[in-house]
């Protein structure tokens, strides 16, 4: 069965010095680029907002960044402004392998919704178009790896698993946020779904 790598938000603002930077965010762009070469597929995730985007603390005058909100979908967690359409924070780290990607998939561009996953927004409803481009390649074995874990990739590796893929997320190649517990939360959540960390 062919497989993917899908490298999740490997983006300066979530390297250390960016807006939502995750500590040690950018020791794992060597290994990630080396995995490229082991796979028939590689693919891209760019978290990509609008500024006016409604995850944004600085939108919500009510709260604070690392709140969590009630959305018209769910919870909600408020982040710093992070991943701005067409900023150097939203650009891909200077040392990752772009050129080895067959597809770039960006997510988060709808002002009222988040997007966490690959697959589908926050609302869980909304899918992106992934499941269907992976399908259509015949890539049923994929393996996440990229920033942060304990959320985008989290969150995408879960639903790449209830759809049906086999999964797998290589933990030396994610660093987390770990807001709260996420991290450990996000694990426990991701082997239940039938992940397997390696
Ligand atoms: C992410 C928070 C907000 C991520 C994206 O890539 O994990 N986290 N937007
Ligand atoms: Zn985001």
């Amino acid at each position: 069965m062919p497989n993917a790598l899908i490298v999740i938000d490997m983006q300066n603002d979530f390297c250390p010095g960016g807006a939502l930077g995750v500590a040690g965010g950018d020791q794992i762009v060597g290994h990630i680029n080396t995995l490229m070469d082991r796979f028939d597929a590689v693919i891209l995730t760019q978290d990509w907002h609008p500024a006016d985007h409604s995850s944004f603390a600085s939108n919500n005058p009510e709260g604070q960044p690392f709140e969590v909100v009630e959305m018209p979908y769910g919870p909600q967690v408020l982040w710093p402004d992070h991943c701005v359409q067409g900023t150097s924070g939203a650009a891909f780290h200077r040392d990752l392998r772009v050129d080895r990607a067959d597809l770039i998939l960006r997510k988060g561009f709808r002002r009222e919704v988040d997007s966490y996953s690959a697959f589908y927004e926050n609302d869980h409803q909304t899918p992106t178009g992934l499941s269907s481009y992976l399908t259509e390649r015949r890539l049923g074995a994929l393996t996440f790896v990229g920033l942060a874990h304990d959320f985008c990739v989290a969150w995408s590796a879960r639903d790449a698993a209830e759809l049906g893929f086999e999964v797998s997320v290589i933990e030396a190649a994610t660093r987390a946020i770990d807001l709260n517990g996420s991290r450990e939360q996000a694990r426990t959540d991701m082997i239940n779904a039938g992940v397997e960390l390696v």
